[in-house]
C-alpha cells in the first residue's frame, strides 16, 4: 500500500512538473521508464504532443535507397549487412541509382532516404557520387543521407575533419542527415552490440558539426535488446543536451529492435507495450524536440496508430524499398500508399498533413508539388 502511495505521489510530482512546462530529470525518466502506469504515462505524453502539434499527424512521401549492404562492421543487431564475397552482397551501379531517383520522382516523393553499409573497397568519392547522381537526376527531391556512423567512416577514409566531409556532401546535393547509428550511447552496451562503431561523443560531434553548417538532422535510439532503463534515459538526456546547444534536431525516432537473422536472435525483442512506453517517455524527456516519430515500418501499422495517442506526431512515410527491418524479420509491407496512411491516421483521430523533410507543408496539384513555410511546433 505504502509503495502505491509513493508511486502515486511521484507520478503527481512529475505530472505537475510537465504541466508547468518544467524539465524532467534523469531520475524522473528512469522512474517513468521502470514504474509509471502506461496509460498515465501515455496521457501525459499526449498532453505535450497536443500542446506542440495539436492533433496533426505528419507523414511524408519518400523512397529508401540502401546503395550497398556490404559492411566492414558486424553490429550484432544487424541482419542487413553482408560480407564482401557473400551471395547476398550487392552494390548499386550508377544507372541503378539514377533509376531509383526516377522511380522516386514518378512516385511523387519529396525525399530519398539513403543509408547503407561501409563497403570495404569503396572510396569516399563513390559515396559522394551516390548523392550527386541522385541530385543531378532529380534536383527537386530532398536527399536525407548517411548516418553519423557513415560520416565518421568517410572522415576515417579521407583523413579529413567532419566539416570537410559534410561540405563535400552538401556540394553534391545532401539536404540533411537521418538519425541512425546512435543505437545506445552507453559505452558498455555499445561494446556488446556494435563494438567497432564510432562512439557516442563522435556521433554527437558529427551532428553538432552538421547543425553548425546549417544541416538539420534526426536522432534515433535502438531499444529492446540488452540495454536497461538508465541507459535509455541517459541516451535521451544526451540528445536533449545537444539540442539545447544547437536546436538542429528535427525529430526523434525510437527504433524497436527486430531480432530475426541477427547475432541477438535469441532475444525476444520489445513488446507492444514497451514500444508505446518508449514513444511516451521520449515525448516527455525530449522537451526541446518538436517531433516524435512512430516509424510504422518497424512498429507495425497497428502500434504506430496507437502511438499517435501516446506522444507521437509523425509516422514517417510511404517508404518504398525498405530493407534494414525486413532483413531482420519485419512483417510490415515494404511501403504504404498515401490513402492507406491517411486512413490509418484519421482512424486514430488525427489530421494527416503531408510534410517534406524539413517539416514544410507539401501542396499537391496533380503530379506537381510545392512546399509552404515550415510548420512550427509551439
Ligand atoms: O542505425 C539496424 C537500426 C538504423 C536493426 O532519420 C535496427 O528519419 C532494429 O536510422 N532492429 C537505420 N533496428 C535506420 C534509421 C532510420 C529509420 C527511419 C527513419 C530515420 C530518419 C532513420 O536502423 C540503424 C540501427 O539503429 N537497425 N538493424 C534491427 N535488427
Ligand atoms: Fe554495418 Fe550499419 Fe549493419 Fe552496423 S548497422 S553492421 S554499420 S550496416
Amino acid at each position: 500500500m505504502l509503495a502505491t502511495v509513493d508511486c502515486d505521489s511521484r507520478m503527481s510530482d512529475i505530472t505537475a512538473k510537465v504541466v508547468a512546462g518544467g524539465r524532467l530529470t534523469f531520475d524522473d525518466g528512469v522512474y517513468l521508464d521502470e514504474h509509471a502506469d502506461l496509460m498515465m504515462l501515455g496521457r501525459l505524453a499526449n498532453l505535450v504532443r497536443e500542446q506542440k502539434n495539436g492533433r496533426v499527424a505528419y507523414y511524408n512521401t519518400n523512397v529508401h535507397l540502401n546503395p550497398t549492404n556490404v559492411c566492414v562492421y558486424r553490429c550484432t543487431f544487424c541482419a542487413f549487412r553482408s560480407d564482401l564475397k557473400a551471395d547476398k552482397a550487392y552494390v548499386f551501379s550508377e544507372p541503378m541509382i539514377r533509376e531509383r531517383a526516377l522511380e522516386a520522382q514518378a512516385h511523387g516523393a519529396t525525399e530519398i532516404h539513403v543509408v547503407g553499409g561501409l563497403h570495404h573497397l569503396k572510396k569516399f568519392d563513390w559515396y559522394v557520387d551516390v548523392v550527386r547522381t541522385l541530385h543531378e537526376t532529380c534536383p527537386e527531391i530532398h536527399i536525407k543521407a548517411w548516418t553519423g556512423v557513415e560520416i565518421h567512416w568517410f572522415s576515417h577514409l579521407t583523413k579529413k575533419p567532419y566539416d570537410w566531409v559534410l561540405r563535400q556532401m552538401i556540394d553534391a546535393g545532401l539536404g540533411s542527415l537521418p538519425g541512425g547509428g546512435a543505437e545506445i550511447f552507453d559505452e558498455g552496451v555499445r561494446a556488446q552490440i556494435c563494438e567497432h562503431k564510432s562512439d557516442a561523443s563522435r556521433w554527437l560531434d558529427i551532428h553538432r558539426t552538421a547543425h553548425s553548417l546549417g544541416l538539420r538532422s534526426n536522432a534515433t535510439m535502438l531499444y529492446g535488446h540488452v540495454e536497461q532503463a538508465p541507459h535509455r534515459v541517459d541516451h535521451l538526456c544526451q540528445l536533449r543536451g545537444l539540442q539545447d546547444e544547437t536546436g538542429g534536431f528535427q525529430t526523434f525516432i525510437p527504433l524497436a529492435f527486430h531480432p530475426a537473422n541477427t547475432g541477438m536472435s535469441h532475444l525476444p525483442g520489445p513488446t507492444g507495450l514497451m514500444d508505446l512506453r518508449m514513444i511516451a517517455l521520449a515525448r516527455l524527456m525530449l522537451d526541446n524536440f518538436d517531433h516524435i516519430k512512430a516509424y510504422w515500418i518497424m512498429l507495425g501499422e497497428k502500434t504506430a496508430q496507437v502511438a499517435l495517442g501516446f506522444g507521437a506526431d509523425d509516422i514517417d512515410g510511404t517508404v518504398v524499398h525498405e530493407l534494414i527491418y525486413h532483413d531482420a524479420g519485419a512483417k510490415t509491407p515494404e511501403g504504404l500508399t498515401v490513402s492507406q496512411l491517411h486512413s490509418l491516421i484519421r482512424e486514430a483521430g488525427c489530421e494527416p498533413v503531408e510534410r517534406d523533410t524539413l517539416y514544410r507543408r507539401v501542396l499537391r496539384d496533380g503530379a506537381k508539388w510545392t512546399v509552404g513555410d515550415p510548420m512550427l511546433a509551439s
